[in-house]
């Protein structure tokens, strides 16, 4: 078991799955883009969820899928801190979805406990500071390259020794700046910088993780490499989101990020039974 802490509350790991719903603020998220649009609907989804499982919701105002564009910070702010100030104040746990640090102030302000950083603190070189001086929890996500060029022909040698190494030296920066290690999940980015083959061999592997002894996260839900593997269109991935998920937490998922919190909160049930 071990224990992640953020301001006023910690995330128990090892008894049962953490599940994090995801809440897309932005007008092109690549399966949920413009559906949450506007706070008052915002914030109904995320109630929404909660009622159906979510132990914490990730809030993003900026779309990371393939060759999307950066959003300005200003524009950033404006979607999510509305939406997370009523969140907390409703008391619902908020992780803010962003890796620039101007953002990440103002969702702390606003009552964020949790840094989602898919740059894991290298987009902003004031992110590792902003999060270290809020003493949130953060979640060091890996990705080849940048949301704009990660899916040109991504090459590995061996992928999972790839990212091994890199949260190394990620996890030394992240201490070096002031966070402390009772702060840190780890997660392997499914599908930034990976072929389909690179993520089901991070799937079957993802046990080799453990050896950092960090909790783990995995982002599966509806992503493309199941419709690939399925032929299914984003709207129709739920079956195969539901395998990918029982999978990662057989393989030691602590914490799963997905969009249908009502289905894969049964499956996380269901499979923590089964562990
Ligand atoms: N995936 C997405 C976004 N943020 N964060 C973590 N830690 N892990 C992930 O796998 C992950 C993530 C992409 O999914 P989504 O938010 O639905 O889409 P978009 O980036 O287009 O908004």
């Amino acid at each position: 078991m071990s224990i992640v802490r953020y301001p006023g509350g910690s995330l128990v790991f090892g008894k049962r799955t953490v599940v994090m719903g995801v809440l897309n603020v932005t007008p092109d998220s690549f399966s949920d883009g413009g559906a949450w649009i506007g706070p008052d609907r915002a914030v109904r989804h995320a109630r929404d969820m909660v009622r159906e499982g979510a132990d914490l919701i990730d809030v993003g105002g900026e779309s990371t899928r393939p060759r999307s564009r950066p959003v300005p910070a200003a524009e950033e702010i404006r979607r999510v801190v509305p939406v997370i100030e009523r969140l907390a104040g409703e008391k619902i746990l908020v992780s803010i979805d962003t890796s620039k640090a101007a953002v990440a102030a103002a969702a702390f302000r606003a009552g964020a406990k949790i840094l989602n950083d898919v740059t894991a603190l290298r987009g902003d070189p004031a992110m590792a500071r902003t999060a270290a001086r809020a003493k949130v929890a953060v979640v060091l996500m890996h990705m080849k390259g940048t949301p704009r060029t990660m899916q040109r022909n991504p090459e590995y040698g061996d992928v999972v020794e790839e990212i091994l190494e890199f949260f190394r030296e990620i996890l030394r920066n992240a201490w070096r700046a002031g966070i402390e290690r009772d702060k840190m999940i780890l997660d392997p980015g499914i599908g930034f910088g990976k072929s389909p083959e690179h993520n089901l061999e991070i799937l079957r592997r993802l046990d080799e993780f453990r050896s950092l002894g960090l909790p783990l996260a995995i982002g599966t839900s509806r992503k493309s490499f199941i419709g690939r593997a399925l032929g299914r269109r984003v709207d129709d991935r739920v079956s195969g989101t539901a395998a990918t998920v029982a999978a990662a937490i057989l393989r030691g998922a602590d914490l799963i990020r997905v969009h249908d919190v009502r289905e894969m909160t049964d499956v996380a049930r269901m499979t923590d039974l089964l562990k």
